[in-house]
């Protein structure tokens, strides 16, 4: 089978066989969208406003739970009524780190009980296999997906060369439960020369550091544009936070909702330009 990037979202919807990876590539093509905005603000009035405004343009919404002052349960219920009404799924960027049996418990429960709402999560790799074992013990009976971080896009990260292709061999080994990565890149090509099977595989690339208009923030971060991320580099969701929220403590909606329409446009049209190359 050709390298995942180069078919449909929707012939790869039809074939993959994770319930969480599938409904997001099936969303994926129905609404043309590859746009996942990250609701990076921290008062639960905006983070609702924000995502029933930019709802229509994405297929998923990545969330950060933990950094609102205002939580209560009744934002999760508000959150997947969002979810229905405008169709998106929901990805808790949890970037769990610790050993299976304690992120099992911070998974399922605490105040958040992520594994409850969120349709996928992610983790990073550096504790090892069993991290995976731990988020699946609790996420594969509710058909969850889980992201590993095998690149990251802040200068001077430390996941690149062998650490990044452990990441992937880790996955290859739990393709019931991993879907893809946070990364930069594609990584079919990551140790194509060991036994493992890469033949059929199908992991969904989603890159963070995206923007339009900025090359970086103060902190370390570093964008690229939708065009090079997606048709140059081949990843298959774009993630955006302040390109589309902005920076400002007062939340513009109309805006973003046009800066949510105007990179659901050109993430899409990197796509299509992808695919027709
Ligand atoms: O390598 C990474 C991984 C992630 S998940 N770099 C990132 O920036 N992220 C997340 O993507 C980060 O936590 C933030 O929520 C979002 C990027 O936000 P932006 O405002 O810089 O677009």
């Amino acid at each position: 089978m050709s390298s995942p990037h180069l078919r449909s979202y929707e012939d790869r919807a039809q074939k993959h066989n994770n319930p969480a990876a599938r409904a997001l590539l099936y969303l994926m093509a129905k609404k043309k969208t590859n746009l996942s905005v990250s609701v990076d603000v921290t008062r639960k009035k905006d983070f609702l406003a924000i995502i029933d405004a930019v709802g229509p343009y994405v297929c998923l919404i990545k969330t950060h739970i933990d950094i609102l002052e205002d939580y209560d349960p009744s934002i999760i219920e508000d959150l997947q009524a969002l979810s229905n009404e405008h169709e998106f799924l929901i990805f808790e960027d949890r970037k769990f780190a610790d050993i299976g049996n304690t992120v099992a418990l911070q998974y399922s429960s605490g105040v958040y009980k992520i594994a409850s709402w969120a349709h996928i999560t992610n983790a990073h790799a550096v504790p090892g296999p069993s991290i995976i074992a731990g988020l699946a013990s609790v996420g594969l009976p509710l058909e969850r997906g889980l992201i590993l971080l095998a690149e990251m896009s802040s200068k001077g990260a430390l996941a690149t060369g062998a650490y990044t292709e452990d990441a992937v061999r880790m996955a290859r080994a739990r393709r019931d439960f991993v879907v893809g990565f946070i990364a930069q890149h594609r990584m079919e090509t990551i140790g194509a020369r060991d036994t493992d099977s890469v033949g059929d595989e199908d992991f969904l690339i989603l890159s963070p550091g995206v923007g339009l208009d900025a090359k970086g923030d103060a902190m370390g971060q570093q964008y690229r544009t939708p065009a090079e991320v997606v048709t140059d580099c081949g990843c298959d969701v774009i993630i955006v936070g302040r390109g589309i929220i902005g920076t400002g403590r007062d939340i513009d909606v109309g805006e973003v909702q046009r800066q949510a329409q105007r990179y659901q446009v050109a993430g899409w049209e990197a796509y299509e330009r992808r695919l027709s190359r």
